[in-house]
Parts: C-alpha cells; sequence; structure tokens
C-alpha cells in the first residue's frame, strides 16, 4: 500500500507577507519537512493563475503565474518533490483542488503508481485542501488530512472547523503529523 503526501499550495504569496497571505502560513513548513520522508512519493500543487482571472473577482490577485509569488517557499524541501502540479490555470475558473491541475493529471499519476494512502497538507485548509482532499476521498483514495500541517484563510471565523468537518464526513481521516509512521 503505496503512499503520497500532497502538499497543496505552499506558496509565497499565501504565507504572511504575500498577497492572501494567511496568519501562520509559513509554519507548514516546518511541519511539512518533518515528514517528507515517510512517504513513497511527494507531489506540489501550485496555484498558478493567469493575470486576467476570473477568480480574482473573489481573491485580490495572488499566484500569478511566474511571478515570485507563485513559487514554492524557499524553505520547503523542494528536492523531495517527485510531481509538481499547476493549477487554476484557466482564466473561466477557480481550480482550487489539485485533481484540477491542467499539466498532468494527478489521479492518473496515483493510480499508475498504485498509491492507495494519500495525504494532504498545505494551504489553505478552507479551500485547496479542502477541495482536493474531498476529491481525492470521493475518487477512491484512503485520504488523511495531517491538521497541524495546513492553515485557513477563515474569512468567517470557524470556516476551518467547517472544511474539516465537511472533510472528515466525507470519509477523509484526520490526523496530527507525528502520527504518521
Ligand atoms: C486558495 C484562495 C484562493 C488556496 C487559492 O490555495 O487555498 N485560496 N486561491
Ligand atoms: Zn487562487
Amino acid at each position: 500500500m503505496k503512499k503520497a503526501l500532497l502538499i497543496v499550495d505552499v506558496q509565497n504569496d499565501f504565507c504572511p507577507g504575500g498577497a492572501l497571505g494567511v496568519k501562520d502560513g509559513d509554519k507548514v513548513v516546518p511541519v511539512i519537512n518533518s515528514i517528507i520522508d515517510k512517504f513513497d512519493f511527494v507531489i506540489s500543487s501550485q496555484d498558478w493563475h493567469p493575470e486576467n482571472s476570473v477568480h480574482f473577482q473573489n481573491w485580490p490577485p495572488h499566484c500569478v503565474a511566474h511571478t515570485h509569488g507563485a513559487d514554492l517557499h524557499p524553505d520547503l524541501q523542494k528536492e523531495k518533490i517527485n510531481l509538481k502540479l499547476l493549477k487554476g490555470t484557466a482564466n473561466k475558473d477557480d481550480g482550487y483542488s489539485a485533481f484540477e491541475a491542467t499539466n498532468t493529471s494527478l489521479a492518473g499519476f496515483l493510480h499508475e503508481n498504485k498509491v492507495i494512502n494519500l495525504y494532504v497538507c498545505g494551504l489553505t485548509t478552507d479551500y485547496c485542501v479542502k477541495a482536493s482532499a474531498l476529491d481525492a476521498a470521493n475518487e477512491g483514495f484512503h485520504t488523511y488530512v495531517i491538521t497541524d500541517a495546513t492553515k485557513p484563510v477563515n474569512a468567517n471565523p470557524g470556516d476551518d472547523k467547517k472544511a474539516l468537518q465537511e472533510m472528515y464526513q466525507a470519509g477523509c481521516t484526520l490526523l496530527e503529523s507525528g502520527e504518521i509512521r
């Protein structure tokens, strides 16, 4: 039973000082680095928006393709990443889920490599982590959400709790990084 780590959108723009910086967004980086060697495969996703995305009607412009803001956080152990996904690349939709990546198929990669267990972490709990974990569970993967390795936008207080509840109800297992063997 192969297992993979999906690191969602740990990008400069979602970290403090970024265009859509979330509180303590950068704090997930050491947690992720501490578990990164425990997986058969490590996959990252990046929000990779065109400048004229309709997504920017709902959000301040962020993670525009090929900008510094769209780069992965500098302290993330990028050399451990086996597959890099780009998503939100169309100008007509949000593309919250890593399963909507357009450069390659996440589901295809996981099936080809016989990955059953998918561990999801990163930014943000209430948007792209949630969307990715829900898609994973619906695709039939055993889906784990690493609760101390994700941070929310929390546009409304409690959005993170709601998101975790939604993932749990969809069949995801919630666990902490220290519980991963
Ligand atoms: C995200 C808001 C807008 C995320 C992306 O990565 O969770 N959130 N775009
Ligand atoms: Zn976005």
